[in-house]
């Protein structure tokens, strides 16, 4: 027999989102009659708009003809779209060269791993995205505190939480190597400041880390003071990868379109180039995201695509307001949903799963437990505000008669 994995076998429990799926199968499979309502996976479910729609179906429908076939592209993505990217979504801040389409956000976080040897020690926001945390497992970090050397391993925690206003004090921590941060941010809600983000680039620069800012959720920042990009920040260049997606913007979660950004400026400690590395794994790794999802985020980038992304994220920003409100409103303290389609409420003194169970049970609504994304989500649960609006209004006067 094959030994297993010993970093598989420190990861400390099953994956969240599973997780919340067996809840909610075993649920069912007790009343089959339930109506429930998902307010938990942060799972698009607005159609796909009329522009990017035909773009994916002409790009399908070509692949038929001997015109519009391809077969394997380049591994970084279509120039075309890389330069659309690059002046788009980044005014020309970055280039063409420097960004790297691909299938998503989250198997790019994965792979980003490989760049940073088994040593590296690693800094999250607690609470966090899991992903950041369960694929540094993976690829050898330790969670655990170590008695013989007095260390707690690999991953340090930055608490996020409303007293510290959901950004960490960076003058208390330790020198790590790679620091993931993720505004808007999964699950809280939070936005970083300016003058935030200033203070973590500059931490990175005195420190020589690097930061991997995660901006799936950047096109749903209202507040036009609120950098949508690390690179908006002085020095970020030197310090900064960025990884970003479709999935939540034009409702690609499951067509599956992302991309990251690697600057030229970005070295490792001998002087080589972080992207030259990038470069490496994904010509080795990676054949390069879906054609027909290119052609659809090269519509969604033009003029007709752009208004479209803004109706879909204002039709969840609805969603997310009255989720709000209504949190509000029952006395609860409610963070988040005005930059980010979150929304993150304290429940009082439930813990989290209990009242996750307590919802699903009472009111036939799913959420996500806040202590699944870390210590410091105890006490909390996600509400995401990517539903339908009916499903949302009738979530809502649920909550009003169970949640008091
Ligand atoms: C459930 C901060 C959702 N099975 O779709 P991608 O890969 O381009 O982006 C994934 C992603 C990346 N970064 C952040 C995210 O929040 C997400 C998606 N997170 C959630 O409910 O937290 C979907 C989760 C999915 C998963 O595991 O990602």
């Amino acid at each position: 027999m094959v030994k297993r994995n010993q970093d598989m076998a420190k990861l400390q429990a099953g994956y969240l989102f599973p997780e919340i799926n067996r809840r909610k199968k075993e649920f069912l499979e007790k009343n089959p009659d339930a109506k429930i309502i998902s307010l938990g996976i942060g799972n698009t479910t607005k159609p796909v708009t009329p522009h990017i729609d035909k773009a994916l179906s002409n790009a399908a429908a070509g692949l038929g003809t001997k015109k519009g076939y391809s077969g394997y592209g380049n591994e970084q993505g279509l120039t075309e779209l890389r330069e659309k990217i690059a002046f788009k979504i980044y005014n020309g801040t970055v280039s063409r060269d420097e960004i790297f389409v691909s299938d998503g956000a989250k198997p790019d976080i994965g792979r980003l791993q490989l760049l940073f040897g088994n040593d590296a020690v690693i800094a999250v926001q607690d609470p966090a995205y899991p992903v950041y945390i369960d694929s540094s497992v993976m690829y050898g970090k330790t969670e655990n505190y170590n008695e013989k050397t007095n260390t707690f391993g690999s991953i340090v925690y930055l608490p996020c939480t409303p007293e510290n206003n959901f950004f960490p004090d960076l003058s208390k921590i330790r020198k790590v190597d790679v620091i993931f941060f993720c505004s808007p941010n999964n699950p809280t809600g939070a936005v970083a400041t300016r003058e935030q983000l200033q203070q973590l680039v500059d931490y990175a620069r005195k420190n020589k880390s690097i930061i991997i800012f995660d901006a799936a959720y950047s096109e749903y920042i209202q507040d036009s003071n609120i950098p949508k990009s690390i690179y908006e920040i002085d020095g970020a260049k030197e310090v900064a990868i960025e990884v970003n997606s479709f999935s939540k913007s034009v409702g690609f979660a499951g067509v599956r379109l992302g991309w990251t950004v690697v600057p030229n400026e970005l070295k490792f400690d001998n002087g080589i180039q972080v992207r030259q590395d990038w470069d490496r794994v994904l010509t080795t790794l990676f054949n390069g995201a879906s054609n027909i999802s290119q052609k659809g985020a090269l519509a969604a980038l033009d003029n007709r695509g752009l208004k479209e992304m803004e109706e879909t994220v204002s039709y969840y920003m609805e969603n997310a307001k009255i989720i709000k409100a209504t949190l509000q409103e029952l006395g609860y303290e409610a963070y988040g949903g005005d930059n980010a389609p979150y929304i993150w409420a304290r429940m009082k003194t439930t813990k989290s799963w209990e009242a996750f169970d307590q919802l699903l049970q009472e009111a036939n609504i799913i959420t996500t437990p806040g202590i699944g994304f870390g210590q410091s989500g105890e006490y909390f649960l996600r509400f995401s505000a990517f539903g339908h609006s009916e499903d949302i209004k009738e979530a809502i006067q649920r909550l009003k008669v169970h949640l008091k």
